[in-house]
């Protein structure tokens, strides 16, 4: 087979970059290890910026998400007391929208048959060869026979653990990664959320994240050592823990209901300089990961898929390679903005083990600044709201 572009990983990054594609006319595959229910499964990003927003309208793919996605014009940072509102919409003129990847990834999907984009799910054992040649190709098995697709480009977008960056050589790369002693453990559930904007709060009981999906869902994260399992979290004790921390500062404090999913992530910020090894791009999480305070993950997944997509449509239509030759420094130039801020508010929102009574009192002395300070306030409503591409 013989395709111009194959896509390795149907996540947010790879179905964006497939759809976007295929609406300039670009012949692309995309190839899945696992199913689609798989893939929708994994409760992961709720918030989108712009970018991510403006690439579904693009694509005349945000009806759904524009009926059913929540516009928030401000969020939340407390200190288990006190809320400091981030007015976002007054500090930037901007917003952010609260629309589950699941919901995002399955438009993506469902459009694909329509939109002439072949997804091959269940595909084991996607290798990428001769990235470094004129002539690349990808080999994948399904229901035990071997395929090969010859291609143009290969475009990794299989998240942190797929086989794309493991393909470039160790010596053409660098790799820079801070990992966190702790991990969020997340549980959704059917019941209002107890506040009508997110609240990231660092209190005496450590961090927590009140987040939603819609007005009947809640998504909530606390931070807990690495060393915990989900067998020690029963759901009535997370309640418990959750109660606790948002009850004194939310605007109708937590209602309790039975968990459709509840999970442990680890925290980690990872950069993979580079992300462009001969007719190889990386994006998404197979390039970098962020830790999921600054909620960016997901956005810097489209920012990627944003800058990829126009060079591979201007190499096609109108045989202008430059955005292709300028894709890794536009793309990374943004991965670090948004790395430090994710960084910044991990370290400013969370308790850290190894850290005493001076390290807090410095993370509470920020708070009253952030709290004081348009300046302050405006800063971080830029960032949030995400950098411009
Ligand atoms: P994904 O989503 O990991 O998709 C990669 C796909 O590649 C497939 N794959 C393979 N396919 C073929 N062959 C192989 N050998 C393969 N190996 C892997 C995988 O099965 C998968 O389908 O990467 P992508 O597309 O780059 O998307 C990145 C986002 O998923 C991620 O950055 C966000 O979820 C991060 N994130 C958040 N981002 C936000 O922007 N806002 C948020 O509010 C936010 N919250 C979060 C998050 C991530 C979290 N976790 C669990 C890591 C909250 C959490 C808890
Ligand atoms: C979520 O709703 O899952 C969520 C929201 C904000 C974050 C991270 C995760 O920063």
């Amino acid at each position: 087979m013989k395709r111009q572009v194959a896509i390795i990983g149907a996540g947010p990054s790879g179905m964006l970059l497939g759809h976007l594609l295929r609406q300039a006319g670009v012949d692309c595959i995309v190839l899945e290890r696992q199913s689609a229910d798989y893939v929708l499964g994994r409760i992961r990003a709720g918030v989108l910026e712009t970018v991510t927003t403006d690439l579904m309208r693009q694509l005349g793919l945000d009806g759904r998400m524009n009926a059913e996605g929540m516009i928030e014009g401000g969020f939340n940072l407390a200190d288990g007391e006190r809320r400091i509102r981030i007015d976002i919409e007054a500090l930037t003129g901007r917003h952010v929208m609260v629309y589950g990847q699941t919901e995002l990834t399955r438009d993506l999907m469902d459009a694909a048959p329509d939109r002439d984009l072949e997804v091959i799910y269940g595909a084991d054992a996607v290798t990428l060869h001769d990235i470094d040649g004129e002539a690349p190709f990808v080999t994948y098995v399904k229901d035990r026979d071997t395929h090969r697709i010859e291609v143009d480009f290969i475009a990794g977008c299989d998240g942190f653990h797929g086989p794309s960056r493991k393909a470039i050589p160790g010596s053409a790369v660098r790799e820079f990664e801070r990992e966190y002693p702790f991990g969020w453990l997340g549980i959704l559930a059917d019941v209002p959320p107890c506040h009508s904007e997110l609240i990231y709060s660092n209190g005496p009981r450590g961090f927590a994240l009140a987040s939603m999906r819609s007005p009947s869902r809640s998504r909530y994260y606390i931070q807990v050592p690495l060393t915990d399992r989900l067998e020690d979290w029963p759901e009535s004790r997370l309640w418990d823990e959750l109660a606790l921390r948002f009850d004194p500062i939310s605007e109708r404090g937590v209602t309790r209901g039975a968990a459709l999913e509840m999970s442990i992530a680890p925290l980690r910020s990872y950069v993979f300089e580079t992300m462009r090894h001969g007719r190889l791009f990386l994006a998404g999480d197979a390039a970098h990961i962020v830790p999921p305070t600054g909620a960016k993950g997901l956005n810097l997944a489209a920012s990627d898929i944003a800058y990829l997509s126009q060079a591979l449509i201007a190499h096609y239509s109108k045989g202008d390679g430059s955005g292709l030759e300028s894709y890794q420094d536009r793309a990374l130039s943004r991965v670090w903005k948004a790395e430090r801020f994710s960084w910044y508010l991990t370290k400013l929102m969370h308790r850290f083990p190894e850290d005493g009574t001076f390290e807090h009192r410095m993370q509470i002395a920020e708070l009253d600044y952030v709290a004081a300070s348009p300046a302050m306030q405006e800063s971080i409503a830029e960032n949030y709201v995400g950098l411009p591409l």
